[in-house]
């Protein structure tokens, strides 16, 4: 994206980062709209690429309704079903890359992650982070409404995963971050197995074996209040076993 302006001496070309938030969607009829309006009230010119799959309660139709008012800035890609999260941030992904965008965010749509902290991933990004994970773990515990079973849980998962895989990273399954545009193109993106909270981990992970610099930054988590959960306890298992078996492997950049 350029801009360009003159003085009576000098034409000046500014070029500016091109940031794209990808916020996967299923059944968040209740949040989409007011997300897509909080990102877009941000200063900085991000965009926003929904991956829907098929939600049944119709967010692909407010989506689209808002593409109306939003052209440039708002995009959608649409799969036919509930394909999970892992395949939907791939997608994701590669739109992303081949779109040209800089950095490249994740984000839920159920406003758990503060669109308000989007910038602080930017600037950590800029910073010299060649990823930037919004941490509920890296200074203390810092999440609101989960029941006590699930942030504990979630916070010794955490413990289980660094301590196997030996990366310092505190909140490991984090799903609110920033990639930096080269960590995305050096990724084996067709390579990566696991869903669900197991997907996160193994970004992490494949971005810290390949040399990326991680840095990790406090923000407050507040689980929905508005729409229902979609993850599965069965998630949980895949990331278990899938912590060993990813211990095992060797991680490669794209060839
Ligand atoms: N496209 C897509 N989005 C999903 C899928 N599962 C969950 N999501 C979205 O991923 C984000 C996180 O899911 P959520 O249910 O809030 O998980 P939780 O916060 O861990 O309970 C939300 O924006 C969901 O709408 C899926 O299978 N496909
Ligand atoms: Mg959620």
């Amino acid at each position: 994206m350029f801009d360009t302006y003159k003085n009576t001496r000098k034409l000046y070309i500014i070029y500016m980062d091109r940031k794209v938030i990808i916020i996967p969607t299923y059944n968040e009829k209740e949040n989409i709209e007011r997300i897509i309006r909080a990102v877009f009230a941000l200063e900085g010119e991000y965009h926003i690429l929904v991956i829907e799959d098929g939600s049944p309660d119709g967010t692909a139709a407010i989506v689209k309704r808002l593409q109306t008012e939003f052209p440039e800035r708002l995009h959608m890609i649409e799969r036919t079903g509930k394909l999970g999260l892992g395949t939907a941030y791939i997608t994701g992904f590669k739109w992303a890359v081949e779109h040209g965008y800089d950095y490249i965010f994740e984000m839920d749509a159920d406003f758990s992650h503060n669109p308000n902290d989007v910038p602080k991933l930017y600037q950590a990004c800029k910073d010299g982070a060649d990823l930037a994970i919004g941490s509920r773990y890296c200074n203390g515990i810092s999440v609101i409404n989960w029941p006590i079973g699930r942030v504990i849980m979630s916070y010794y998962a955490s413990v289980y995963v660094r301590t196997v895989l030996g990366m310092e990273v505190y909140d490991t399954t984090a799903g609110f971050k920033c990639y930096t545009r080269k960590v995305l193109e050096t990724l084996d993106l067709d390579k990566v197995q696991m869903k669900g909270y197991g997907f996160q981990i193994e970004m992490k992970y494949s971005t810290f074996k390949l040399g990326f610099k991680i840095k990790e930054v406090p923000i407050i988590f507040v689980d929905r209040t508005e729409g229902t959960s979609k993850m599965s306890s069965g998630i949980f298992g895949e990331a278990f076993w899938g912590v060993m078996k990813l211990k095992m492997r060797k991680i490669r950049p794209r060839q």
